[in-house]
């Protein structure tokens, strides 16, 4: 069988390298100036011959220059959230969002949701692929499903204790806030489990949000170049994200040089589409940065599992020559009692030295004592996890805004 799936696999690859060929001519110009064709690509293993795909290619042809069918069969757009410029856009036919509702509906299974369950959607619904996405896949198991969008918080929490709620699914930075303004209510809630992902989150949140919302809180990957939520998923053994293999090949290489990583090693995440029709993706660069977890997972799946994603590569901040993710200043905060999950950096200097600021907020307001005594505690603890001294300010409880969609954790860089 799993040999069987892997010709399956590769079949699905050869066909897509001939349909971009054919079809897209930004593809085929591409492959030309490497002197590759489609004959060249047999197996997985011929993927390194095929030139990679970037954002600014997307952006190049934006908006429809890389689309593999015609117009006439695109049933719906969405968009990344790009904050500079164009967003980037993404097509599908009606084929990609049935592929899109089987990919999630799979992804929740495995992570234990059932027919039985009543799925809140708090992820935004709209050009952002997290709201409608979980939907459809959530509407395919059959669950009652809540499109309840980000924001409107109270009306989250009326929704959640009314409706019977027993599955939340938004950002992890969302799902803390909301965890923050119930812990002042008494609200009797259903709530078991929760789809957390679309930005970085690391273990010492999830055992926050694990805590405060007495649920199980499972990470769930993808971008809307891809296609959105559904890439990846964990299942309840939490021991990283299973892959939706039978629609993507994905590939580890190191960001600087392209080149794949050693086995295990961390790395860019590469990703080829296997059976999308509007926007066939081949080795996209995600700028994602995780690695493929060796051995089998506890829940007796064999599918390859990546790493929770550590970060993007454009995000990672690079201080006085030591690489610094927000991921890892999160986990420094989260090993220091006495502070809130909420936090977010700013770099100053110049570039040849520069400096890192770290703004945490306390759980409450302490004396000078107390308050010098938890931020010596805290830089010690952010010393050991990133290896460099940073400059840290403690700020009052509740002082940071909180988020509705995805976070903000690097408010200013050089
Ligand atoms: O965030 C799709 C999504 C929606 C995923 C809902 C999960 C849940 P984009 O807006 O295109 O799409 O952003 C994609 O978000 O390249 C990662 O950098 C980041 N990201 C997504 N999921 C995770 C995760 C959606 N679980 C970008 N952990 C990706 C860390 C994530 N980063």
């Amino acid at each position: 069988m799993k040999g069987k799936a892997k010709s399956n696999r590769e079949r699905k690859l050869r066909e897509l390298v001939k349909r971009v060929w054919e079809n897209v001519p930004h593809y085929r110009a591409k492959m030309e100036d490497v002197g590759v064709t489609p004959h060249d690509i047999s197996t997985a293993r011929d993927l390194w011959k095929l030139p990679f795909t970037t954002k600014e290619d997307l952006r190049n042809t934006y908006p429809s220059g890389l689309l593999a069918c015609s117009k006439e069969k695109i049933v719906r757009f969405h968009a990344s959230s790009g904050t500079t410029g164009k967003p980037t856009v993404v097509a599908y036919t009606r084929n990609d969002l049935q592929t899109w509702t089987d990919a999630m509906a799979s992804c929740l299974k495995r992570a234990g949701v059932t027919s039985s369950d009543v799925v809140q959607i708090a992820y935004g619904y709209g050009l952002f692929t997290g709201g409608l996405g979980l939907h459809y896949g959530a509407e395919k198991l059959g669950c009652a499903v809540i499109p309840a969008s980000g924001g409107f918080s109270e009306r989250q929490l009326m929704l959640m204790e009314d409706l019977g709620t027993s599955v939340l699914a938004c950002t992890p930075s969302y799902a803390l806030k909301l965890s923050e303004m119930l812990q002042q209510k008494n609200k009797a809630l259903k709530l078991r489990l929760g789809i957390f992902g679309a930005e970085p989150w690391s273990e010492t949140l999830r055992k926050t949000l694990e805590e405060n919302l007495k649920i199980t809180a499972l990470d769930v990957y993808g971008l809307s170049e891809i296609m959105g939520p559904g890439v990846a998923m964990e299942c309840p053994a939490k021991m990283g994200l299973h892959l939706a293999q039978d629609f993507f090949l994905v590939e580890i290489i190191n960001p600087e040089t392209g080149q794949p990583v050693k086995e295990g090693e961390e790395g860019e995440l590469v990703i080829t589409t296997l059976t999308k029709e509007a926007l066939p993706l081949i080795r996209y660069r995600t700028r994602d940065i995780t690695k493929i977890l060796p051995g089998k997972c506890d829940c007796g799946d064999s599918s390859t599992r990546i790493a929770r994603i550590r970060g993007r590569s454009d995000e990672m901040l690079i201080i006085r020559g030591v690489n610094v993710f927000p991921t890892q200043v999160e986990t420094a905060l989260g090993k220091t009692f006495g502070l809130s999950c909420h936090y977010y950096l700013e770099v100053t200097g110049s570039e040849g030295h520069k400096d890192l600021h770290v703004y945490s907020e306390m759980l409450e307001n302490l004396s000078p004592e107390a308050e010098e005594r938890l931020k010596a505690k805290a830089i010690s603890n952010l010393h050991n996890i990133l290896g460099i001294r940073v400059e840290l300010h403690l700020l009052p409880p509740g002082s940071i805004e909180r988020s509705d969609g995805k976070s903000k954790r690097i408010r200013s860089t050089l």
